[in-house]
């Protein structure tokens, strides 16, 4: 059984349109979630740290909601901000723009604590200083994470964790993206932010699971997923 590491039901409903019935149950584990300005170290760390916690194969999701025109905010600290000033202040805060272009990314961390070719570790930012006195590797690995996908995500990011940090435990990421506009809030489904996030004319909120799942960031990143799962 695959266990989806998350505090959000919301999550998991998304979760179960792309995987065979009964495949995938929540797990309401609350994993450490480290501080950093991309998604990818935080999913990876949290995927193991909830492996450990669950002793079987454990999926872990980390989003943010990245408004443009306010360099990214609120970002990797979403949580924190829907929790603290509320969506309604977010859209406050994004009305002076002169479009509200904004991003859902999505990065999706799994582990089973099997070996298999694990996406390389991603470096956060903080840590750079120290990957890159490690040696050239990481500097090859650095150029690495620079890369962009079709789709407009960033390619697998990659480089190695500070020396001292190294966890064996390989972890697979998968990342979606979706671009749309912050808008008055419409709608009543969904979770989150859906209700100020509109893609082509509709909120999230405006949409069923069924609707927002063939063009949401964790739609995109869960038939990544779910396509390389079916091999495994
Ligand atoms: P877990 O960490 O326990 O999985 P969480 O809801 O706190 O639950 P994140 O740390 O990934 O999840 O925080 C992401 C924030 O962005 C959170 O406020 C979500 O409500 C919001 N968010 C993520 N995906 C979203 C989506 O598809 N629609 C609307 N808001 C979303």
């Amino acid at each position: 059984m695959l266990r989806y590491v998350t505090t959000n039901p919301g999550k998991v409903r998304e979760a179960e349109q792309y995987l065979a019935d009964g495949s995938v149950e929540q797990l309401d584990f609350d994993y450490t979630e480290i501080q950093s300005p991309e998604l990818g170290p935080i999913a990876a760390r949290g995927a193991r740290e909830a492996y450990r916690e669950a002793g079987g194969p454990v999926l872990v999701d980390d989003a943010g909601l990245f408004i443009e025109g306010l360099d990214g905010f609120p970002g990797p600290y979403s949580s924190y901000v829907q929790e603290t000033l509320g969506i309604e202040r977010v859209r406050e805060l994004a009305r002076p723009l002169e479009n509200a272009r904004a991003a859902f990314r999505c990065t999706l961390a799994y582990c089973d604590g099997e070996g298999f070719a694990a996406s390389p570790d991603p470096v956060d930012r903080a840590d750079r200083g120290t990957a890159a006195a490690a040696g050239p590797d990481d500097s090859a690995s650095d150029a690495g994470r620079t890369g962009t996908n079709a789709d407009g995500t960033n390619a697998d990011a990659a480089g190695t964790e500070p020396a001292g940090e190294t966890d064996p435990l390989p972890v697979k990421l998968f990342e979606g993206y979706v671009p749309g506009r912050i808008v008055d809030r419409r709608g009543s489904g969904g979770f989150g932010y859906d209700p100020i996030f509109e893609h082509a004319g509709e909120t999230f909120a405006e949409m069923d699971t069924e609707r927002k799942n063939a063009v949401s960031h964790r739609g995109r990143a869960l038939a990544k997923f779910a396509e390389w799962y079916a091999e495994r």
